[in-house]
């Protein structure tokens, strides 16, 4: 894509999405602007070293920001409501990110993968798979490397990217090989005006693309398509053709495709019931983006996940402590109950470590798992009395710390039980980050397993 020499771009974010906006335009010699809406965002010495010609924009967005303007590209952290965003874009200028600009770039085809759970989990399994086939394979977006920073000269035969809703907002032209939205469940509703319109964001994955795949136990997952778009699917039920789905015989249970059995379920590595769903979608993804079977299922044997995703971290006195860092809202932590809780021995229960900020969820969904697995419930952080207030007569305890949860959760639980850290909310209440609040418990359950 050549940039017309009329265009002038405001890059909204000073981010990592944003930094790789400023190089990949730098790099070609275009005009642009910075702005961040904060007075003092990170880094902000090395930036002004970096483009000393560079127009910066610090503060509240304001006409002035974009005064000559023709485009923005908005980081996903800035919400494009914004009053003086959206006057820019009732003059004429045009809002997109960096999902659009890396479209424009690549010849590859793309896979694109959202969804409110399980994006990294299945982007990586993808990209896993690719690389198992024999491709060059670039695996980035939401998952950690902005997708530009992926276009460094080396070929690329596939790219599998993990949206979120945030960055489809400002996707317009996507064309992805496939396509798919892994589940809807309520996150981000501090941003959203309501489901209906993340649902929207969400849904935007699959404009132009060639191939689609629902989860068929999830309903707001179907795409609407135009007439003749493939769409395949999986369940964890009974497959049919072009849906992925599970078969039970003598010998166990399989992962099939219509009639035919691919493997037994027993052999994937990655733990829990949930997981299992990810490894049928990666299948179907894999499935429509070309790739052969057999190193998809080599694949299955031997990923084992991804850390602070259901992460199995250590067993000490016939207690398994599980890291879920990542299940950062509702939807996530119900999964991680529902995937882990059937494995649990008879007479055994999960004690679960929940709370932060839940970005203005409800937390009722929790009461009926919590019932069925949980003996006891640990709470911290700003929203533990909204989550104690959803799981009534319940047990209970508030702690200060995630150091005193592991401490109380070791002394409560019984061989065979599970301890499990799944928060149903964001880290960011006591936390720097999702990783570094796991690796707190990583480093609490050490401390705890070493006495
Ligand atoms: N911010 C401002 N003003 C600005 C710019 C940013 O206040 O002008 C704040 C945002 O509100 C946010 C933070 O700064 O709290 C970072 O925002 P950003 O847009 O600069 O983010 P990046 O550093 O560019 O990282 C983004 C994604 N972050 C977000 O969507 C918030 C990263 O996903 C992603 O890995 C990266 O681009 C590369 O594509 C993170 C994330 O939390 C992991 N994603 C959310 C999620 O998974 O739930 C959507
Ligand atoms: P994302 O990138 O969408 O946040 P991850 O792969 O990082 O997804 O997983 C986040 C959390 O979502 C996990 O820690 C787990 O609790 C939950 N999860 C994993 N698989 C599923 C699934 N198939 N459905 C719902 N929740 C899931």
């Amino acid at each position: 894509g050549l940039i017309a020499s009329d265009t002038r771009y405001v890059v909204i974010g000073l981010g990592i999405t944003g930094l790789s906006c400023a190089r990949y335009l730098q790099k070609r010699g275009a005009a642009f602007a910075l702005a961040d809406t904060r007075e003092a965002p990170p880094n902000l010495e090395a930036l002004r070293a970096d483009y000393p010609n560079v127009a910066l924009h610090l503060g509240p967005l304001t006409d002035q920001t974009f005064a000559g303007a023709t485009h923005i590209l908005l980081s996903p952290g800035v919400c494009q409501m914004d009053p003086a965003i959206q006057r820019a874009v009732a003059r004429g200028v045009k809002l997109s990110g960096d999902i659009d600009l890396f479209c424009q770039q690549v010849d590859a085809p793309i896979v694109a993968i959202t969804g409110s759970n399980a994006k990294s989990t299945v982007t990586t399994l993808v990209g896993e798979m690719a690389k198992a086939a024999g491709l060059n394979v670039a695996v980035g977006g939401n998952l950690g490397t902005p997708v530009l920073d992926m276009l460094d000269g080396s070929p690329i035969d596939l790219c599998v990217l993990e949206l979120s809703s945030f960055q489809l907002e400002t996707t317009n032209d996507l064309r992805a090989k496939v396509a798919t939205v892994l589940n809807v469940s309520p996150d981000h509703l501090d941003r959203y005006s309501g489901m209906q319109a993340y649902h929207q964001a969400k849904h935007r994955v699959f404009r132009g693309c060639e191939n689609a795949v629902e989860n068929r136990d999830d309903i707001l997952t179907h795409p609407l398509l135009p007439m003749g778009v493939p769409l395949w699917g999986y369940r964890l039920g009974t497959p049919e053709p072009q849906v992925f789905g599970l078969i039970e015989d003598d010998a166990g249970e399989w992962l099939a495709l219509g009639t035919d059995k691919l493997m037994p379920v027993a052999e994937i590595r990655m733990p829990g019931r949930h997981n299992v769903a990810n490894a049928l979608s990666a299948l179907a993804l894999g499935k429509l983006a070309g790739l052969p079977l057999e190193p998809m299922l080599a694949t299955l044997r031997v990923f084992p996940g991804l850390e602070h995703r259901c992460q199995w971290v250590a067993e000490k006195e016939g207690v398994t402590y599980y890291n879920d860092s990542k299940g950062t809202n509702v939807g996530a932590t119900v999964a991680a109950l529902v995937g882990l809780g059937p494995e649990l021995p008879a007479g055994n229960n999960i004690i679960l470590i929940a709370g932060g900020d839940g970005k203005g969820a409800e937390f009722d969904e929790l009461l009926a798992p919590i019932q069925r697995y949980v003996g006891h419930t640990l709470l911290l952080g700003k929203d533990a009395t909204r989550i104690e207030a959803a799981l009534s007569g319940q047990p209970v305890s508030h702690v200060a710390s995630l150091e005193a949860a592991v401490a109380l959760a070791c002394q409560l639980a019984e061989p065979g039980d599970v301890v499990l850290l799944s928060p149903a909310c964001s880290s960011l209440d006591m936390f720097t980050s999702y990783g570094a609040r796991g690796d707190a418990f990583v480093a609490a359950v050490a401390a705890v397993a070493a006495l």
